[in-house]
């Protein structure tokens, strides 16, 4: 599809511009950072290259396995050299959504531990303001028991509409890798200043982590569906 190709074009970009060899690369997870981790591959095949690959998700240690990539972890590499990871949505300040496939706490984790932080994205994740084009709120995960009071906090805090992430494949809520559950925030104004809202949301008890990537991301590539890659400056 257009999309995906879109995907591809900044996945491609991305890897072959930021990743070297001996590179320890943090790998993200969802549907744009599987076309990074086919290019890996690619680059490890023709070049030689030798790295290790960190996963952020069950998601991403399948894609580095299934690639034949070289699987390391935080205990044995606890500062890498790059992390390549997607977005749900990056605005004028870097600033980026990230969770809409629920593996935002690896993702953080592994992407703090990085040098360097770079997203790729589909056009479509290409904003000044977040909600721009990303509705669907800001994941947040949460221990279980707490999800309630958490949810009446944050609307509290903040106003909107925060729900419990429904799993479409299973009967119940969404749970993710750490057991936890996911709300979406869906935030009505656009004049936040997202350092404190992360900040703020953080120290709610029983918040895990927010799908808010802020002053994280060094660099974003954005693909478009003719092939063509934009750099967000
Ligand atoms: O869940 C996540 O954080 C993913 O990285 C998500 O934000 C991007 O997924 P996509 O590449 O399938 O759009």
């Amino acid at each position: 599809s257009l999309l995906e190709s879109a995907k591809k074009a900044a996945a491609f970009r991305a890897v072959d511009e930021c990743v070297k060899d001996k590179d320890v690369v943090g790998v993200g997870s969802g549907s744009t950072v599987v076309y990074a981790v086919e290019r890996l591959a690619e680059r490890v095949k023709t070049e030689k290259l030798q790295l290790v690959c960190i996963p952020t998700s069950f998601q991403a240690r399948q894609l580095i396995v299934e690639n034949n990539l070289v699987l390391g972890d935080l205990s044995l590499y606890p500062s890498l050299d790059i992390a390549i990871d997607g977005a749900d949505e990056v605005d004028k300040d870097f600033t980026a959504i990230k969770g809409g496939g629920g593996c935002l706490t690896q993702e953080k984790i592994v992407a703090s531990c990085a040098k360097r932080f770079v997203v790729i994205a589909d056009y479509t994740k290409d904003s000044q303001i977040l909600g721009e084009q990303y509705k669907k709120g800001i994941p947040i995960e949460v221990i279980p028991l707490a999800y309630v009071p958490v949810m009446n906090k944050i609307k509290a805090l903040y106003g909107g509409n925060v729900e419990l992430r429904m799993a479409k494949m299973k009967a119940g809520p969404v749970v993710t890798d750490n057991g936890n559950f996911i709300l979406d925030w869906v935030f009505l104004e656009d004049k936040f200043n997202w350092e404190s809202v992360n900040t703020q949301l953080n120290l709610i008890p029983g918040v895990v982590e927010t799908g808010l990537f802020v002053n994280m991301a060094e660099r974003a590539f954005f693909g478009y569906a003719d092939g063509s890659v934009k750099e967000k400056t």
